[in-house]
């Protein structure tokens, strides 16, 4: 008798240890998932709606790779021909005309210009290109566009023009309306 309530007590304090164990391990990973680096963000994603009046949307995704930010942009409901494609100052798409995205997004106060330029704002992504049946597809790599720091372009917002860009007009390339606008997200 005294043996076995010996064990039973011996099982009882394994048991409790085990609990308190699994919940300090529980914490550690709460604590460790909370201070989790941005570093480790690698993909991005922004869902274009269309503006008031616009039948365009599409699908914008961003990817690290390396030093440089994969862009690949699938749009439809376009008019065929360039249309004005650029990274705004804000991810808020609220207003009907999408004029609450601001500005392009232009954290190193450079004048608007083309992609392939060294002065520009980090926005310029220049135009996309939409065929007969009103689908414009993009891949571009950029090394100014980043997921960290001030260059980051998580929360900003991505906007699809009317017309072209003509990559000169300041501040804005004279693109004209807005016809889409969403929101960058970080992805998985
Ligand atoms: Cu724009
Ligand atoms: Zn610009």
């Amino acid at each position: 008798m005294k043996i076995r309530s010996t064990m039973l007590f011996a099982l009882l304090v394994t048991g409790s240890l085990l609990i308190v164990d699994s919940g300090f391990a529980r914490k550690n990973e709460a604590s460790q998932a909370a201070q989790a680096p941005a570093a480790s963000i690698t993909r991005a994603v922004a869902v274009l709606h269309p503006t008031e009046g616009s039948q365009v949307r599409g699908l914008v995704t961003f990817t690290q790779v390396g030093g440089e930010v994969r862009v690949v942009a699938d749009i439809e409901g376009l008019s065929a021909g360039s249309h004005g494609f650029h990274i705004h100052e804000f991810g808020d798409c609220s207003a009907r005309d999408a004029t609450s995205a601001g500005g392009h997004f232009n954290p190193m106060a450079m004048p608007h210009g083309a992609p392939a330029d060294t002065r520009r704002h980090v926005g310029d992504l220049g135009n996309l290109t939409a065929g007969a049946d009103g689908k414009a597809h993009l891949e571009w790599s950029d090394s100014r566009l980043a997921f960290t720091g001030s260059q980051s372009i998580l929360g900003r917002g991505v906007i699809v023009h009317a017309n072209a860009d003509d990559l000169r007009t300041q501040p804005t390339g004279n693109a004209g309306g807005r016809l889409a606008c969403g929101s960058i997200g970080v992805a998985k």
